[in-house]
């Protein structure tokens, strides 16, 4: 870890902000790593079990080559919005396929970090990196059997935010490249942070989803949203560091933003949340089903328009993916 991650680190953990536990794997065994923290749905940082990885720009690029990914341009503009003017996510905002090597140009030349464009949660099960040593076996050294996903890579500049979301299942964001910091809240605080409301996905499908908050943790507006003061008390900060893995249960609320100036790179993956019951009575799990179920009349448009469309192939493949893996962000 470089010295001014370590510092930075410190400054989160010298705050007077709620600091999540750093685990070394040499202390956990799949069961004491499952009764700890899955059972009880607490987030904690595990190190030490991604020592062979840096996926740094050279290594991702004799990967990756010339393999096509989809990119979002987020422009920074973004971050200033209010968001209650949002009609769209991630998945609304411009994106174009393109391939790595040509994103790899535009993370060293800067014109991904002047322009945000983001590599989001695109999955790595067709390319060479799907077998990769450093990342085998993860989920079963951490007692984790029940993949909902398959891995999904997120490159992008530092800069970056992926706003304050919170997911309907488990995952593990791997860091593989560079620095992080995360923002978390749990579940308890959901109407706290304003999420959009679920009947938005009647109007917008999942381009604007009710599993993400409307206020800007970092940069709060009381007026606007005066119920976010109570959130703020219980606010976790921490910053992954290169090598580490976060483990975020269902329904933890975060902001993930890359750190630095140069690319950073993780991956991660989605598990089914065990035992059921953590989950069986949460209100913020249902409403994403709920919210799921109200798009469908969008998307039965959506394959309508599509089935008449040029691309017909390509854009119909794409919304059923979406329909069998929900908590899976496509692009729209
Ligand atoms: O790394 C990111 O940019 C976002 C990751 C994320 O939202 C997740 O792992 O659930």
């Amino acid at each position: 870890m470089n010295e001014y991650y370590t510092e930075l680190t410190k400054d989160v953990q010298s705050r007077t902000v709620n600091f999540i536990e750093r685990v070394d794997i040499s202390s956990l065994t799949p069961e004491t790593f499952v009764e700890q923290y899955q059972k009880t749905g607490n987030p904690v940082v595990i190190t030490g079990l991604l020592k062979e990885c840096n996926w740094n720009l050279d290594y991702l690029c004799e990967k990756l080559g010339t393999q096509e990914f989809l990119l979002r341009l987020y422009g920074h503009e973004r971050y200033k919005q209010d968001k209650r003017q949002w009609t769209n996510i991630g998945s609304g905002v411009e994106a174009q396929n393109m391939p790595f090597t040509k994103y790899a140009q535009m993370l060293r030349n800067h014109q991904a970090h002047e322009n945000d464009i983001y590599l989001a949660k695109c999955s790595i099960q067709n390319t060479t990196l799907a077998n990769t040593d450093c990342l085998k076996n993860i989920g079963e050294q951490l007692g984790l059997n029940k993949p909902v996903s398959d891995l999904n890579i997120w490159v992008g500049p530092g800069g970056h935010i992926e706003c304050l979301h919170y997911d309907a299942v488990d995952g593990t964001l791997m860091q593989l490249y560079g620095a992080k910091k995360v923002v978390l809240f749990p579940p308890s605080q959901t109407y706290n942070l304003y999420p959009f409301p679920v009947y938005i996905h009647l109007r917008y499908g999942f381009k604007l989803r009710s599993w993400f908050s409307q206020v800007y943790p970092e940069r709060p507006d009381f007026n606007a949203f005066p119920k976010l003061k109570q959130a703020l008390q219980y606010k976790w900060e921490l910053i992954l560091n290169q090598g580490e893995i976060l483990y975020i249960p269902a329904g933890w609320w975060h902001e993930v933003t890359a750190l630095g100036d140069d690319m950073v790179c993780s991956v991660n993956r989605f598990w089914s949340v065990f035992p059921i019951s953590r989950i069986m009575f949460s209100w913020s799990i249902w409403r994403t089903y709920l919210g799921t179920l109200c798009a469908f009349p969008y998307i039965l448009l959506s394959l309508a328009i599509a089935l008449f469309s040029r691309e017909r192939k390509q854009k119909i493949t794409k919304i059923l993916q979406f329909v069998c893996q929900p908590h899976v962000d496509l692009p729209t």
